[in-house]
């Protein structure tokens, strides 16, 4: 078990959890530096770094910070389910508030606590490679909405200064931290309020056994991968008893047969 006691509650409790700085100064800027030319000068990068999670933000796949945290509160089979980045300047925003609640997107995204630990079904990381301040407008979240009984109130909905539930929560943090929340909390990404714009990847990760999102990784970005991070894209599935005993999708099973596939976007 490698959360901490108090990261174990806090997650719990609200819906979300942060683990800041676990990214060196280096690393984040050879990740902005990609993030920025993927923007705006895309032919300066190899094709195999123009798209996530391609390049230097390869790091981010299996950071160990972030992968130990995702084996205690997913299972410790997961594969990562999409990803993408923003360069998010002031007055941009992603969108109002959603998820949360009984009704749930699908119940594949449940969040749940049973025989003593907690079982979150998609969970989002967000690397944030910039300085974050309080009301800057970075993700923000309807704390212990991802366990509320109750359909999303309206008077708790808005965005709007002065009208913001009491229970919507931000964060501050610096650059290289890493949010964590499951997709069943209510949460928003809102107007963007710094001249300096917020660079982050969004990462999404589920349970091996499960795939919402088809991807739409670039096959040259896959293919240039190390086998070792193209294992969190292998086919979704935990057990095939075609064989006797059963064969069981493990890292190593992958790693150790270069024929086995890889999830692409060429499929129909
Ligand atoms: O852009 C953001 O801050 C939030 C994006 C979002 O809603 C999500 O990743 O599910
Ligand atoms: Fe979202």
């Amino acid at each position: 078990m490698a959360m901490t006691d108090e990261e174990r509650f806090r997650f719990d409790l609200a819906g979300f959890l942060i683990r800041p700085a676990i990214l060196q100064p280096d690393e984040v800027a050879e990740i902005v530096d990609q993030i920025d030319r993927i923007h705006h000068a895309p032919e300066s990068l190899p094709p195999e770094h123009r798209a996530m999670p391609g390049g230097p933000a390869s790091r981010l796949i299996d950071h160990p910070k972030v992968i130990d945290v995702l084996h205690e509160i997913i299972s410790p089979d997961i594969r990562m389910e999409g990803t993408f980045c923003v360069w998010r300047t002031k007055g941009q925003s992603a969108g109002g508030l959603h998820g949360g609640g009984p009704q749930q997107v699908d119940p594949i995204f449940g969040y749940r606590f049973q025989n003593g630990r907690i079982h979150a079904g998609m969970v989002r990381v967000v690397f944030e490679l910039t300085d974050v301040r309080k009301n800057d407008g970075a993700t923000c979240f309807i704390v212990g909405s991802h366990k509320a009984n109750f359909p999303m109130h309206a008077a708790h909905m808005s965005l709007e200064d002065g009208e913001r539930s009491p229970f919507l929560l931000s964060y501050e943090c610096p650059a290289g931290s890493a949010i964590f929340f499951t997709e069943n909390l209510c949460h928003a990404g809102p107007v963007w309020q710094r001249d300096t714009p917020r660079v982050a990847v969004l990462n999404a990760y589920s349970h091996l056994a499960t795939h919402w999102h088809r991807l739409r990784i670039p096959p040259e970005v896959m293919a240039a991968l190390p086998r070792e991070k193209q294992a969190y894209f292998r086919e979704p599935w935990i057990a095939d008893f075609r064989t006797s005993p059963a064969t069981i999708n493990t890292t190593e099973r992958f790693l150790d047969n270069d024929e086995l596939p890889i999830d692409t976007n060429t499929k129909p």
